[in-house]
This record gives C-alpha cells, sequence and structure tokens, in this order.
C-alpha cells in the first residue's frame, strides 16, 4: 500500500518535506522539474512511495549557470567559516538521523540500523570536514635560489559533481560534498534513479542551511535523473571532478568521458572482497564478521564479502557454524526490529540472483544453503553459502546480493593469489593472530586491494580512511586522510624577494 503522508506512522515523511508529488531538481536555490515522472518504489513490497518529477536538461542548463556562479562567491569565503557551514550541516542532520535513516530503509530497503548508520556516517564526515577546514595546509619548499621561496597553495577547482548509488544513497554524497564544500567547491549531485526521496530529503536539509546563512541556493545543486542527466555532468567542462560510483562497466565510460574533455574522476566502483580465515584465527570473531560482511545490506554494499577463503584445517568447523547462522537470519521488512536482512533493491535485481544461482550452478557450484528467491510481494531472496572452485567464471564478477562462495586454501601465499585474482581490488580481510601473517598481508606482496583489514570484516570502514580500491574498483580514494587533495588544485609559487634573476639548474641566460 501507498503511505498516506497524513498517518501518522508516515508524519517522519512529511517532516523531511516530502509530498506525494515532489519536484526533483534543486537549482539556483529553487526546487523545479520538468523531467519525466518517476515513481519511488518501496522494495519490501513494490508498492508506490511517493512520485518525483526529475529534471530536464533544460532544468539542468539552468541550474548550472547558477551553480558555477555561486562557486566564484563560495571559493573567497574562508575555508573555515565554510567549515562552519557544513557544522549546521552536521546540526541538521543529527535532529533528522532518525527521520532519515528511517527514509534510506523505506526506499533503499536496507534495515533500519544500517540506514540510520547511513546517516550518521554523513554527519561524521560533517564533523571531519570542519577540522579540515582549518587544515587545508600547503608545504614550503626549500628554493635552490638565493632570496626565493617556493610554496603550495591550495585553491578550489570549482564546481565539484557527484554521481551516488543507489546502495548507499546519501552517504557517498556526504563523503564527497563536506569535503568538496570545505575546499571551496559548489556541488552538483545527481543521485540514484531509484532513490529520489532520499536525494531530495538531503536535499532539503542542505537547503535551509544555506538559506539560514543567506547563501545562495545554487552551492548546492541536486538533480534527480537518470543516465541523460549523468551524461550531461560528464561531458560538462564547467566541472573540474566528477565522483562516481557504480558498476565498472558505467564508472569506464564516465572516466572516459570525463577524460576526453581533460577532467578528472573519482571512480569508486565494483568489489569482490575476499576474507581469508587462517588455522590460527578466533573462529567465533571470523564467523560473526563474515555474516555481517555478507549478508549485511542483503549483500548489496560494495564492500560486501563475496569469497570466504578457509584454511583446509578449520574449513569444516567454519563452515558448520556460518550455515547455522545463516538458517537464523530473519528475512522481512527492513523496518521490522528483528529483520537482518531486507529484500533486494528492485525487482530486477531479485532476477539477477536467480540468473546468478542458475550459472553458479551451471558452473559446478554446490549450494550449501539458501540458493532461492522468496516468493513475496517484495524483492526477497535467500542469504546463500556455495562452495565452488575459485576457477569458476562466475567467481570473478560482482553478483550484487546476499551470495557467498566458499573455497579452501592450503598455504598464506595461495589464499593471498586467490585473493588477488579477481579483476576488483577494493576489499580484503584476514583473520589470524600471527603478527608475521599480518605483516605479509598489508606488504607488497600481499592483498592487492585498497582496503586491507585484519581480524574485522571487509565492510563497514570507517570515515577516517581514505576510501576506495584498485584494478576494476577505479583507483578513487574519498572520505578522510588526503583524500582532500583531489578536490583542490595545487598552485606551486616560487616568489622571488631579490632584486637579481638567479636561475634554476645554473642557468646563466645571456
Ligand atoms: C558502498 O558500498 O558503496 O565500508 C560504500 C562500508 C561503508 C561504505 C560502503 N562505510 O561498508
Amino acid at each position: 500500500m501507498a503511505p498516506n503522508f497524513a498517518k501518522k506512522e508516515y508524519q517522519f515523511l512529511r517532516e523531511l518535506g516530502l509530498a506525494p508529488r515532489n519536484q526533483g531538481c534543486y537549482g539556483s536555490g529553487v526546487w523545479r522539474g520538468h523531467g519525466p515522472t518517476v515513481t519511488s518504489i518501496n522494495p519490501a513490497n513494490n508498492q508506490p512511495i511517493a512520485e518525483v518529477v526529475e529534471a530536464s536538461i533544460e532544468d539542468y542548463e539552468e541550474s548550472m549557470v547558477a551553480c558555477a556562479e555561486a562557486a566564484k562567491l563560495w571559493m573567497q569565503i574562508p575555508a573555515p567559516k565554510r567549515g562552519e557551514i557544513v557544522r549546521q550541516i552536521g546540526d541538521a542532520l543529527r535532529t533528522k538521523v532518525q527521520h532519515l535513516g528511517r527514509l534510506v530503509s523505506l526506499e533503499m530497503g536496507k534495515i533500519l540500523p544500517e540506514g540510520i548508520g547511513e546517516v550518521q556516517e554523513i554527519i561524521d564526515m560533517c564533523d571531519y570536514a570542519v577540522g579540515l577546514s582549518r587544515q587545508l595546509n600547503g608545504s614550503i619548499i626549500p628554493s635552490e635560489r638565493p632570496n626565493h621561496m617556493m610554496m603550495e597553495v591550495w585553491n578550489p577547482l570549482g564546481v565539484v559533481g557527484v554521481i551516488t548509488a543507489f546502495n548507499f544513497p546519501c552517504a557517498v554524497l556526504g563523503w564527497n560534498a563536506c569535503i568538496a564544500l570545505v575546499c571551496g567547491n559548489t556541488v552538483v549531485w545527481k543521485g540514484a534513479p531509484t532513490t529520489p526521496l532520499i536525494t531530495i530529503a538531503m536535499t532539503n536539509l542542505v537547503a535551509e542551511v544555506l538559506e539560514k546563512n543567506n547563501l545562495p541556493g545554487a552551492i548546492f545543486t541536486t538533480f534527480c535523473g537518470g543516465a541523460e542527466i549523468g551524461q550531461a555532468i560528464a561531458h560538462d567542462t564547467r566541472i573540474p571532478l566528477v565522483s562516481f560510483t557504480g558498476s565498472s562497466k558505467v564508472g569506464q565510460f564516465v572516466q572516459q568521458t570525463v577524460n576526453r574533455r581533460f577532467g578528472k574522476c573519482l571512480l569508486e566502483l565494483s568489489g569482490n572482497n575476499a576474507i581469508i580465515v587462517m588455522d590460527d584465527a578466533d573462529i567465533q570473531l571470523a564467523v560473526r564478521s563474515v555474516l555481517f560482511a555478507a549478508v549485511g545490506t542483503a549483500g548489496q554494499r560494495c564492500t560486501t564479502c563475496r569469497r570466504l577463503l578457509l584454511h583446509e584445517t578449520i574449513y569444516q568447523t567454519v563452515l558448520d557454524q556460518l550455515v547455522e547462522a545463516y538458517k537464523q537470519v530473519k528475512v522481512g521488512d527492513p523496518l521490522e526490529k528483528a529483520t537482518l536482512l531486507g529484500p533486494l533493491h528492485t525487482p530486477a535485481s531479485k532476477v539477477n540472483f536467480e540468473k546468478g544461482i542458475d550459472i553458479i550452478k551451471s558452473q559446478g557450484g554446490k549450494i550449501l544453503t539458501g540458493g532461492s528467491s522468496i516468493e513475496s510481494e517484495g524483492n526477497f531472496v535467500q542469504p546463500t553459502i556455495v562452495e565452488i572452485s575459485p576457477d569458476a567464471p562466475i567467481v570473478k564478477e560482482e553478483l550484487f546480493g546476499p551470495v557467498l562462495y566458499v573455497l579452501k586454501f592450503q598455504t598464506l601465499k595461495e589464499a593471498i593469489e586467490i585473493n588477488n585474482s579477481v579483476p576488483q581490488g577494493l576489499s580484503s580481510s584476514i583473520f589470524t593472530r600471527r603478527p608475521e601473517v599480518i605483516f605479509r598481508w598489508i606488504g607488497p606482496l600481499g592483498s592487492d586491494c585498497g582496503i586491507v583489514n585484519v581480524n574485522i570484516p571487509t565492510n563497514g570502514a570507517e570515515i577516517g580512511g581514505a576510501f576506495g580500491g584498485e584494478k576494476a574498483t577505479g583507483g578513487g580514494r574519498e572520505a578522510g586522510s588526503d583524500s582532500w587533495k583531489q578536490y583542490m588544485r595545487r598552485s606551486t609559487c616560487t616568489i622571488n624577494y631579490g632584486s637579481e634573476l638567479p636561475l634554476a639548474q645554473g642557468i646563466n641566460f645571456g
């Protein structure tokens, strides 16, 4: 049933500024929408939640003119003052964390604690970015010439484009936007076509803060829309940096388009993450971690564990405990308290799961538990464990659902080889207590991923580190550490404060 917005249990939608029909473009500080009308669907029952009128290309053009203009103003505001605006965004999020988390759960389908966790991730990013706004430091470099000084000044890029995916419909916006804003850039955001209500609710919150501070709304410009808007962003020379989250296939296309115009890309693409359990591992810790990593968000995180590599001596013990744990997983409405596994995001994801299972069987995979979709009005499937050879072609692909491949190994070297044998390189984890194993794992001949963990799951990264991966994952790094540098341009400045003109490399010119 479509929610009745007036009913008490759906009151939170109104409080997030949503209506049964919404405009999906926030440009030049006003809501508009002249594109196609889409319906947001609840994945737990495939019933409509509300309608959204997407941005048209004309909406895009008009909004982009204002956004590029606003960048000139925003970049001249001192960075710590920009930080103060991001601090206020964080505070606004704090007051709405339950509501927004609930909306994430309702529209995306992840369970409520994960929905709230996702909003918390943006709040963390706001806090981080506030501190960062006083630390956008450049270096001073010794000059080889007398009476000269060399230094680096970090300047804003202008406009940063952020294209996000359905699985983290707002946290990934937070990773990019919080940093981009304190760095002095305006932000253009295209959320996923199937999560437009989250895009609108999140934008409402940011827009209110800008308005309260008498700043142009165009500093934060939002488009609900599909491929046409995505392509416009990729082609737009007013956008020097495009951050894209999605499949490797689309990411490659975005990168080629942006690079052709000498723009830069930050890519956050597919993962195929492994957990290795060594013979000395704490088995209980490993089993709990695998459960969260493989079943959490119904296997729809880019950091989801898809491959479990078990040492032959503990193979059966871990597997028995894991199969037992899988059988206890409660599948159901993501808003209900006991639920651990919500629906897949769309009916197409469910079909994709079913096709994946057929391929797994045809490639010699043995289903140990699960393996079927569940008859219901929602997109529910069973959490699934498969015994399969590491050489089966399906193992190299990212099947976006709760399907875990279990593989057996004998030596650490062999486990690392299997870990590194897939095209993707996002996240990885090993369970062991031996220092020599830990240091080999994180060293040059260890995991080839961007995220290399020990005794924790592959997912659930903190925002303080740089997030991203290698190979087909795209090479981008977002959120913490020195990721901010990508949202700025570096000016290397050499200043002569003397009256001579000594040349570098000792050149005597005339
Ligand atoms: C994603 O799946 O696109 O590490 C991002 C994690 C989360 C982010 C996942 N912090 O699982």
